[in-house]
């Protein structure tokens, strides 16, 4: 089966595996673990923030970073189609007792009026705005990036108002690929980032969580609150290493391959497609269920994710080749003349 559910399906290479069983451990826990603390100094430098924690998942460092930001009754500020709103289970109003006031947006970039007007300010009688969540690349808006120069002027709107801003990088090395620019300049300015090392960059497990060290100490704290405290977390963040040292590079071919799976669908009158920037395709269909249409691609050897009654997504990751693409590319043009 050729897999474009997401990139969270690759294997392990051989490679990869190699240095998981090679890896020196110790007691996360207790901070001793050794390639742990190795994969969380090189992470904060890749990014120029000041530490690093590692952490089994996206959505766990994404609510531990809310968990310290806000007090409870605070409002955090979010694009209503964000991962942190739509798919992280109500997490942040479960756990940290916020509530989120959301913002519909185009291709997942806040319009700088629109935050402006939702920050509270300061009375006896609201909720306080505690936080501004913004996501890049934009997972449900088809990977689109989150232009800097709008990032630079959000975050400046924030920090004048005294209210922090966190980013949902879970997919950061596409976006500094597309833009151009690098990890550091893209990240810089927010109180907490978030970025996963098992998405494009194609490790088994794991989420880096970076702030301050302030910052950053207190997330030990929240992270063993919800039992996310590792142990031999070596095995599983030598593979995050490995992916950092190996698998930024080739994210153009996950770009590349999406562009050619967005050929084909340009090509057809049955669809809409968002703008492909990275290497997620979201496209609308018309006059074909997305379910049908995944039910026909299944029988062709290829798998989709359905978004919703007439949405489908499409990732390309590391254990997509070209000829896989190509593959894919023709089973959506047998698909979409023959349903
Ligand atoms: N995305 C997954 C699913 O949860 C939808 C996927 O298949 O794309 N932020 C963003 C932008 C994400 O896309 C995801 C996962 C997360 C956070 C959460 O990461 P995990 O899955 O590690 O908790």
């Amino acid at each position: 089966m050729i897999d474009l559910r997401s990139d969270t399906v690759t294997q392990p290479t051989p490679e990869m595996r190699q240095a998981m069983a090679e890896a020196d451990v110790g007691n996360a826990a207790y901070g001793e673990d050794p390639t742990v603390n190795r994969l969380q100094e090189r992470a904060a430098d890749l990014l120029g923030m000041g530490a690093a924690l590692y952490v089994p998942s996206g959505t766990m460092a994404n609510q531990i970073a809310i968990a310290i930001h806000v007090r409870p009754g605070d409002e955090v500020i979010l694009d209503s189609e964000c991962h942190i709103f739509n798919k992280e289970v109500g997490m942040m109003s479960a756990f940290a007792g916020a509530l989120a006031v959301t913002i519909p947006t185009a291709r997942g970039t806040l319009p700088l009026d629109a935050v402006e007007e939702a920050i509270r300010p300061p009375s006896r009688s609201e909720s306080r705005t505690g936080l501004v969540c913004l996501e890049t690349t934009h997972n449900r808006k088809g990977g689109a990036v989150y232009p800097l120069d709008e990032m630079r002027v959000l975050l400046d709107a924030c920090h004048s108002r005294r209210v922090p801003v966190h980013l949902d990088g879970a997919r950061i090395f596409n976006a500094s690929l597309a833009s151009g620019f690098e990890v550091r300049d893209l990240v810089a300015g927010f109180d907490s980032v978030m970025f996963c090392l098992s998405k494009g960059l194609g490790a088994p497990i794991g989420s880096l969580l970076l702030g301050s060290a302030a910052f950053i100490d207190e997330a030990h704290r929240v992270q063993r609150m919800l039992g996310g405290a590792m142990r031999q977390a070596g095995i599983v963040a030598a593979a995050g290493l490995y992916a950092l040292d190996h698998h930024i590079d080739r994210l153009q071919e996950d770009h590349d391959t999406a562009s050619l799976l967005a050929d084909a669908l340009a090509l057809s009158d049955r669809v809409t497609l968002e703008p492909v920037e990275t290497n997620i395709v979201i496209f609308t269909l018309e006059g074909i269920g997305a379910s049908e249409f995944a039910e026909s691609m299944r029988a062709r050897g290829v798998l989709v994710n359905v978004v919703s009654s007439r949405k489908v997504r499409l990732v390309t990751h590391l254990d997509i080749s070209r000829q896989d693409a190509a593959v894919a590319a023709d089973a959506i043009r047998e698909a979409l003349t023959q349903v």
